[in-house]
């Protein structure tokens, strides 16, 4: 026993830590073909709501943004999308927009949005905005005119059902709080479609005189000098507009259902002819519904719609099946999270360009769900962000997971703002529900766990406002945030720039094929990547355990490319003995 482990630590393969990846070098790409930048760039996803307030009113603002610009250019990425600053009551923050050609007077002016632009500009970033068109807010002038008649001239610019054709069949919404998304308004004695909240109509695409005031909005910003678009759940702007009961073959799935509308790819291609094709931008598909089968006619480059798109399929992973909204620790196996990315890996292994993500402004917090927030915060978020950097696929990376911030767990209904949250809770009240249930799945499930204010240093409300957060601060800020994340050499903050810098001086990484290895392992998810005869091994822990990974005959491991332990990897005859949550890219000779 004592024999073989001191002959497995003499076999111990001694790997130099990763040196100075700070600067890309110039060539490192110069062999790749059908280069695209919008394939190349890490994206940072900005919540401008709780970003930076610059006047104290506990909003984050723009002016707030332009005074961190240095902080977004030193992460090393290329682009910010920035979720919804247009005109807004903020039913949904900013996803109810009542003025598409102004901003909202929380996020300040229009000169201010010039500024920032410009700012992002001159340190070589990119803008990507928010275009949410599949619904407006209900206190647009378009449809406080369409509800006012039903011979006004933006009538058409929604969904309306008459009600002397009796009720419309039952069409299910995301936020109502009777789940229901038509709403009885009796003013024109109809009925109206909102597949979010009552106060978010949904738009009628139908009708080319929308489609023309959504192309010359999209020119407005574009001519402004944005660099591209997110684009809001893209796939349900098309509707049956017959509107019939829920097809069987959907069996309650109203997500896939709305994903399928007739005549999506034609708006898309009309969009792409009348829009996109004129500009050099880029454009990004929120996927909602979008199985693999439809996801490459969305991106396939022949058929001119959009570049890329994200998925939703690892969000379901730690949650309940039949419904999303509460976790199940029963569905949280590492394989399965390693099937899905390995399956969207290979719709667009031929054609097409995917995108990763772990956190967004509508899922919670990266390490607290993917990662250990614990005692192995710092471990597992860098083993999270190795994951992202080195996936064939563009990276987002969302604010504040670059410090490691965590859930905030709020115990009561009184501290949400989400209307998700809200409505929901008040529908099961309504219904009788369990709301304690609720309350405690929330702790990990709700959106507001991710919009909590960035945490940018020690003092009062983590230096967000100096007036009162209109979202409250999480706690820990004393020890979790950027001003302490700088001092620390070994911080989340300084290895996120490494790996991003690792990234772009390695086009495998970028470009390379990927392979799934070990699809089995319950801890280790490991895979390599390989172009023009470069190939690299990326090996992760997802366990608290550390894992074990056995290396496939005639593997030849060569020099660290970078690990987030400061001890060399053990590799004992074939095998690695990872310790928790450590992950390491190497070089294969
Ligand atoms: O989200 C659309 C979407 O698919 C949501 O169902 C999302 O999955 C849900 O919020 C998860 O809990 C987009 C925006 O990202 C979201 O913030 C908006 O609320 C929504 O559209 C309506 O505009
Ligand atoms: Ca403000």
């Amino acid at each position: 026993m004592l024999k073989s482990f001191i002959a497995g630590y003499l076999t111990l393969l001694m790997i130099s830590s990763c040196n100075n990846q700070k600067e890309t070098k110039p060539d490192a790409f110069k062999d790749v073909p059908n280069r695209k930048w919008w394939k190349e760039a890490v994206v940072y996803q900005l919540y401008p709501r709780s970003f930076k307030d610059s006047n104290g009113d506990g909003v984050g603002d723009l002016k707030g943004i332009i005074s961190q610009l240095d902080y977004i250019k030193n992460l090393g990425v290329d682009v910010v999308w920035l979720n919804p600053v247009y005109g807004s009551p903020n039913d949904d923050m900013g996803y109810d927009i009542s003025d598409y050609r102004n901003i909202m007077k929380e996020m300040g002016t229009m000169e201010d949005f010039d500024a920032l632009l410009k700012g992002m500009h001159e340190r070589g970033l990119k803008l990507v905005m928010d275009l949410v068109v599949n619904h407006s807010s209900d206190e647009h002038e378009w449809f406080k005119q369409s509800r006012s008649n039903r011979d006004n001239p933006y009538r058409d610019y929604y969904h309306w059902w008459p009600a002397e054709k009796g009720k419309p069949a039952y069409r299910w919404s995301f936020f109502d709080e009777n789940a229901d998304a038509w709403r009885y308004d009796s003013l024109t004695n109809s009925y109206y479609l909102h597949y979010f909240s009552r106060k978010q109509p949904d738009l009628n695409w139908e009708n080319p005189k929308l489609r023309k005031e959504v192309y010359d909005l999209m020119k407005f910003w574009f001519d402004k000098g944005i660099d591209g678009f997110r684009m809001d759940v893209i796939p349900f702007i098309s509707k049956d507009t017959s509107f019939p009961e829920l097809p069987k073959k959907y069996n309650g799935n109203y997500v896939a259902y709305y994903a399928k509308g007739p005549r999506l790819h034609e708006y898309l291609q009309e969009m792409n002819r009348e829009v996109l094709s004129k500009y050099d931008i880029m454009t990004v598909g929120e996927g909602a519904g979008v199985d693999i089968n439809d996801a490459l006619n969305l991106v396939d480059e022949d058929r001119k719609e959009l570049q890329t798109f994200y998925h939703f399929d690892h969000t379901g992973w730690g949650r309940r099946k039949d419904n999303p909204k509460y976790p199940d620790p029963a569905n949280r196996k590492l394989p399965d999270l390693k099937a899905a990315f390995s399956k969207w890996d290979s719709v667009f292994a031929q054609k097409g360009w995917g995108t990763v993500y772990f956190t967004t402004h509508d899922q919670s917090r990266m390490v607290s769900r993917f990662g250990n927030d614990n005692v192995y915060r710092n471990e597992s978020s860098k083993m999270l962000y190795t994951f992202l950097l080195s996936m064939r696929a563009t990276p987002y990376l969302y604010q504040g997971d670059e410090l490691g911030m965590t859930n905030i767990r709020f115990s009561g209904i009184e501290d949400y703002r989400d209307l998700e949250t809200i409505n929901y809770y008040n529908y099961l009240k309504r219904t009788g529900g369990n709301l304690q249930e609720f309350l405690n799945a929330q702790k990990e499930v709700a959106r507001d766990n991710s919009r909590t204010p960035v945490q940018w240093n020690a003092t009062a409300n983590a230096g967000f406002t100096t007036g009162t957060p209109w979202l409250k601060v999480n706690p820990n800020y004393t020890t979790i945030n950027a001003e302490a994340a700088e001092k620390d050499q070994n911080s989340i903050l300084h290895y996120v720039r490494k790996m991003i810098a690792v990234r772009k001086n390695n086009p495998v990484l970028v470009y390379g094929k990927y392979t799934l290895l070990d699809a089995a392992n319950p801890e280790v998810y490991a895979y390599t990547r390989e172009l023009n005869g470069e190939k690299v091994l990326v090996l992760l822990s997802f366990s608290d355990k550390g894992g074990i990974f056995t290396l496939p005959e005639n593997m030849k491991l060569g020099d660290e490319i970078i690990g987030n332990n400061k001890d060399k990897l053990f590799v004992n005859n074939g095998i690695v003995e990872l310790k928790p949550w450590q992950s390491v890219i190497i070089k294969l000779n």
